[in-house]
């Protein structure tokens, strides 16, 4: 953030405010964890906060500390408009673009608020008053960390600040091993450590809260994984009925897709997983290295994010789309293997 956007950001905040805070749609560790990090700052200075989440997210983050106080904006709808529409300054955290937010985007379209963003995904568009965007940062809780230092009050991040920005920072990093972890986020670590935040705890919570029908259903998808040495790439599929037959729960998928990058070898690894609901094929990219999974999910399959890390969707069958999958990687043999 420049020192113009600082000035700006605390000629605001130095007046009491109307505030909703948002992160994207299906919200991961680090949009909850900087929402609600962010929301512990903002009360404590005296604003009206809310966190207004466009829809669920999975068991394993509601353990966090205030996230008694999260709106979810499809189950208590009118609510979440009034918080929207009453907003003096919304803070948008994790994501850079209103499409992002779902069936929320045209709400957000409409507020009279001011924009606030925080995040680190690739090419931001241009809607905030504030654009606080670092694509090196490994976590937008990172960036709120550094965002309450701009405004020197890291004195004021209390344990279950810290406790929310640690979550973020170390889902975010696959437990602090991406490339995107700096010595700067370690360092940031060490200090939310020193604030309160219990990393064992904190792990724990996060991560050994497997079902078994959680573990039977990761035992489909290895099983269903096809390996293909020749293009370095790795990709699993689960069929809505895979799903069903073992009881799938938001959040029960995550991490799947990376198995494939411990592969020898494997530097791209991809999940196709159906939601007949939405009549959608969801994909998760990850990559290892140069090749960017941000370029290949935004030319192909509708969608975007980091280099090494993205999601993106198919509005055909799975078997359209593992074929079509199939053409295109074709295409990409000479990128794969530099
Ligand atoms: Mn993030």
């Amino acid at each position: 953030m420049n020192s113009a956007d600082i000035t700006t950001v605390k000629s605001i905040l130095s007046q009491p405010q109307k505030i909703a805070i948002i992160p994207h749609r299906n919200p991961d560790g680090d949009a909850m964890g900087s929402c609600l990090a962010l929301y512990g700052f903002l009360k404590k200075k005296g604003h009206t906060v809310h966190v207004v989440a466009p829809n669920d997210y999975p068991k394993f983050l509601k353990w966090m500390p205030e996230n008694d106080a999260v709106i979810n904006f499809e189950r208590e709808n009118p609510k979440a408009k009034e918080v929207i529409n009453e907003a003096s300054i919304i803070f948008t955290l994790d994501f850079n673009d209103l499409s992002r937010v779902g069936q929320m985007e045209q709400v957000l379209k409409e507020a009279s608020a001011d924009f606030i963003m925080i995040d680190h995904h690739q090419q931001p568009s241009d809607y905030a008053m504030v654009t606080y965007s670092d694509v090196t940062m490994s976590s937008t809780c990172e960036m709120v960390y550094n965002f309450i230092e701009f405004l020197g009050e890291t004195d004021q991040i209390d344990a279950d600040m810290a406790t929310n920005l640690y979550t973020g920072i170390m889902t975010d990093t696959g437990s602090f091993k991406y490339r995107s972890t700096s010595s700067k986020t370690h360092r940031v670590v060490a200090e939310l450590i020193d604030k309160g935040a219990d990393n064992m705890a904190i792990h724990q919570e996060v991560f050994d809260t497997n079902s078994p029908s959680r573990l039977h259903l990761l035992g489909v998808a290895l099983s269903n994984m096809v390996i293909l040495p020749e293009y370095r790439t790795a990709y699993i599929t689960l069929t809505q009925d895979e799903l069903d037959q073992y009881d799938f729960k938001k959040g029960d998928t995550e991490g799947f897709v990376n198995y494939g990058l411990t592969l020898e070898g494997i530097i791209f690894a991809l999940i196709f997983i159906e939601n007949r609901e939405e009549g959608i094929i969801k994909i998760s990219l990850r990559s290892i290295g140069d090749f960017s999974v941000n370029e290949f999910a935004r030319a192909h399959f509708n969608g975007g994010g980091h280099t090494n890390a993205a999601g993106g969707r198919s509005e055909s069958s799975m078997e359209e789309t593992i074929s079509r999958f199939n053409d295109i990687l074709k295409t990409y043999k000479d990128k794969l293997n530099p």
